[in-house]
């Protein structure tokens, strides 16, 4: 399977109501399903903001994405 494919199945996973952006709080909460509590929510916005190349404080998958390829 293509790399994209599966970076594609995971932001489907994270992106909870399926608008096609991760907000903190989809964020979070995938890592808490993931068993990862330690993850707060200012933990997952500074996360967020670090793969934020737009400052929309969300991430697109293009932004996913360009995290996962460098
Ligand atoms: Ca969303
Ligand atoms: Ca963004």
């Amino acid at each position: 399977m293509a790399e994209i494919e599966e970076a594609r199945r995971q932001f489907e996973r994270i992106d909870a109501d399926g608008d096609g952006f991760i907000t903190a709080a989809e964020f979070k909460t995938a890592l808490a399903q993931g068993g990862d509590w330690n993850v707060t929510e200012p933990v997952a916005e500074a996360v967020i903001k670090s793969r934020d190349l737009d400052g929309d404080k969300v991430l697109s998958f293009d932004e996913f994405w360009a995290h996962l390829s460098k």
